[in-house]
C-alpha cells in the first residue's frame, strides 16, 4: 500500500508560471503537483499535495500530517526564513520533513540564506527548480522504507 505523504506550498507559490519566469521558471504549480503525483506512483507514495498564503494554516496543516501522512516534503516559501510557527509545528508532529526550495537560496539575498525550519528538517534541498520536489520525495522514500 502507498504511503502518505504530505506536499506542503507556502505563500505566493500559487502563482508559479504566471510571474517572475526568469527566476522560478516556467512550470505552475499545478504542473509540480502533477509532477509529485507520478513521482508518487514511481516510489509508492500517496501524495497529498497543498498550498496556503497563511502561515496558520500551514501550521494546520502540518499538524493534521500527525495523523495522515508519514512524512512532509515543505516550501514554505518566505515563511522559511520568518517563521518560528513552522519551525515549532514540524518539531512537535516530529515526522520525517524534507525542506526544499525551487531556487538556490544561498545564491540569493542574504535574507533567503537563513532557515528557521532547517534546524527542525531531516534536511534541505535547494536550487533544482521543479526537481527539487521530486529529490525531496525520493529523500523521504527512502527515510520511509528504511
Ligand atoms: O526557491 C524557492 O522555492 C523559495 O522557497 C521561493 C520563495 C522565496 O521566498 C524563498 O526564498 C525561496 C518565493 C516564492 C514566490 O513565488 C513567486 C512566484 C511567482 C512570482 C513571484 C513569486
Amino acid at each position: 500500500m502507498a504511503i502518505p505523504v504530505l506536499v506542503l506550498n507556502g505563500p505566493n507559490l500559487n502563482l508559479l508560471g504566471l510571474r517572475e519566469p526568469g527566476i522560478y521558471g516556467s512550470a505552475t504549480l499545478a504542473d509540480i503537483e502533477e509532477l509529485c503525483r507520478l513521482t508518487g506512483e514511481r516510489l509508492d507514495l500517496e501524495v497529498d499535495f497543498r498550498q496556503s498564503n497563511h502561515e496558520g494554516e500551514l501550521v494546520d496543516f502540518i499538524h493534521a500530517a500527525r495523523t495522515t501522512a508519514r512524512g512532509i516534503a515543505i516550501n514554505a516559501g518566505a515563511y522559511t526564513h520568518t517563521s518560528i510557527a513552522l519551525h515549532d509545528a514540524i518539531r512537535a508532529v516530529a515526522l520525517p520533513t524534507v525542506e526544499l526550495h525551487l531556487s538556490n537560496v544561498h545564491a540569493r539575498e542574504s535574507f533567503r540564506h537563513h532557515s528557521y525550519l532547517a534546524p527542525a528538517a531531516t534536511g534541505v534541498i535547494c536550487g533544482f527548480g521543479p526537481r527539487s520536489y521530486v529529490l525531496a520525495l525520493e529523500a523521504l522514500a527512502g527515510i520511509l522504507a528504511g
